[in-house]
């Protein structure tokens, strides 16, 4: 009872502005930070539910990603460290529409729904991206915990794929490892120690990488990983935060759009570069050739390289497990074409956003999973990991295949299973560079891209748009998907789809084809259609 009473009061303190109206999307809640405040109070408070009702560490990470500076968003975090379950996206949305007046009854409601054991402790981890606006809405969550007469744990500045491994770690009693910072740091760079000793000799040259942090947390957080790393890399941090603002023309999502350099980084031609996010949980690689043309190596050449490797660690070790890439409508057709013929390996096409690949890629014993934007990661089955360390303790077992399980060992340790992770991803991109001996451009030609373009269309309500087939057929509007297959039979190697977005309020319009001519002019019809 007391509680309830310290809800509403506490609530006063983070009043809602009357008749504003917010949706739980697939990356939370994400707008301008002077409208979240209420929203990161009643987060606390739904964040000590969730704790209560699946008796676990819940975490809530204050960020929005690659979004602009004055922009501010929050997601929840479930107990294995994956996103909230899509039950609950729900009562967030719920939650944070109430009005001020309401707010108990909704709370209340959902306790009954959901028969919630009030007597249950709670436990939230909290964490923050490098925001201005990021302390005090990270302050409103703390209360929200405890209104409730949750316990939280304030990480403060973390990337989002940290909070996630914290939570991940608390919830397996440590069995993931420590729920540090510094937990974090060690269990990676061990593992990334054990799989460089595998490389060749390697120069200075080869070592060397030149980080876009974004001017966010990830720069923050590489230079602190970058002591325990030091033998077997040489970085280089810029968009560091000390003079740019954050994601400003730098970071993963501007260097994937923009296909360019960010600002900020001074390079050589040649030079293997990589560019994070705002909250660090994309990463994308770059260079440019000596006649000064930019060579982009996205999600999408990044889930091909890895998944190469495993596959070719599984034969050395003569592992028989399943192996797939997961990807969305936005994998490059070349990419897909590879994997498919020359690879070999399981694809399969889900919808946009993180939960859905992550879902998809549980189903295999390794399921390798990126967007082209740079989000992915490794997920290992139960089954799988037991396979695999099996084999690397057995004492029969030839050095051949010892070796393979013991890589496949350090693989494993190295992934941030939880979600994807720009510092794990470039720790697990850069050891597989090293003990190959492949250069940034080696990698790049393993297939090339179709050249592709994206638009944006602004419409008066993109929801008559709904989409089938992952994505890739457009249902409604009628009329519509008949007019991108006519326009698509023009061009040579052409593939086309539209589909509304979850973050913003337009359509998103992707065509690529044989030339950047025809790619650009296709996508330019297809847009021309959806009005
Ligand atoms: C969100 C998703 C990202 C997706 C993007 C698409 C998460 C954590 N993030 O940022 O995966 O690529 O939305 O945006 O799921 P769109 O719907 O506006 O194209
Ligand atoms: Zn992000």
């Amino acid at each position: 009872m007391a509680h309830f009473e310290e809800v509403c009061k506490q609530s006063d303190l983070h009043p809602k502005p009357a008749g504003l109206v917010l949706q739980y999307g697939t990356a939370g809640f994400r707008t301008s930070a002077n409208k979240l405040d209420h929203i990161m109070f009643r987060m606390g408070l739904l964040a000590t539910l969730r704790s209560k009702k699946t008796k676990a560490t819940i975490g809530v990470m204050v960020t929005a990603s690659h979004n602009p500076e004055e922009d501010n968003g929050v997601k929840l975090i479930d107990p294995m460290g994956e996103m909230l379950t899509s039950s609950w996206e729900d009562y967030a949305t719920q939650l944070a529409n109430t009005e001020q007046n309401e707010l108990l009854k909704t709370l209340k409601d959902i306790i009954e729904k959901e028969a919630i054991d009030m007597s249950q402790e709670a436990n939230v981890y909290v964490g923050k991206d490098t925001r201005r606006s990021s302390a005090s809405l990270s302050q409103a969550v703390l209360d929200g915990v405890k209104a409730l007469g949750g316990h939280c744990k304030d990480y403060g500045l973390v990337t989002t794929p940290q909070l996630h491994y914290m939570v991940c770690c608390q919830n397996t009693q440590g069995k993931y490892g420590e729920a540090t910072v510094e937990g974090y740091y060690h269990k990676l760079s061990q593992a990334f120690s054990q799989l460089a000793k595998n490389a060749s000799n390697r120069t200075d040259d080869q070592k060397h990488l030149s980080v876009d942090g974004a001017n966010g947390i990830g720069a923050i957080k590489v230079r602190e990983m970058e002591s325990h790393l030091r033998k077997h890399m040489q970085l280089s941090v810029f968009n560091d935060g000390s003079r740019g603002k954050l994601n400003h023309q730098c970071g993963a999502d501007f260097v994937k759009v923009q296909q360019k350099l960010p600002t900020g980084i001074k390079i050589n031609p040649g030079d293997r570069c990589c560019s994070f996010d705002g909250d660090a949980d994309r990463i994308v690689y770059y260079y440019t050739d000596s006649q000064g043309d930019f060579h982009l190596l996205d999600g999408d050449k990044i889930a091909t390289l890895i998944s190469t490797f495993l596959k070719e660690l599984l034969n050395e070790a003569g592992l028989d497990l399943k192996i797939a890439v997961v990807q969305t409508a936005y994998a490059n057709g070349s990419s897909t074409h590879y994997l498919e013929n020359t690879m070999k390996v399981i694809v399969k096409c889900t919808k946009t956003g993180v939960k859905h690949l992550h879902h998809a890629a549980q189903e295999f014993d390794i399921g390798v999973y990126f967007e082209a934007n740079g989000h992915g990661t490794v997920l290992f089955s139960d089954g799988a990991e037991e396979k695999i360390q099996q084999l690397a303790s057995d004492t029969n077992t030839n050095d051949e295949r010892k070796k393979a399980a013991f890589l496949l060992q350090n693989t494993i340790n190295i992934i941030n299973q939880t979600v994807g992770d720009a510092i794990s991803d470039m720790l697990l991109i850069e050891a597989i560079l090293a003990i190959k001996g492949m250069s940034v451009q080696h990698w790049d030609a393993i297939y090339s891209d179709l050249p592709n373009r994206q638009l944006k269309v602004k419409v008066s309500d993109r929801r008559v748009i709904d989409t089938t087939d992952a994505e890739r057929r457009a249902v409604t509007p009628a009329g519509l998907q008949e007019a991108i297959d006519d326009l698509v039979k023009k061009y040579e190697k052409a593939r086309s789809f539209v589909r509304p977005s979850g973050t913003e309020d337009v359509v998103r319009v992707y065509a690529e084809a044989d030339t950047q001519e025809s790619a650009d002019a296709l996508a330019h019809e297809v847009s021309l259609a959806v009005y």
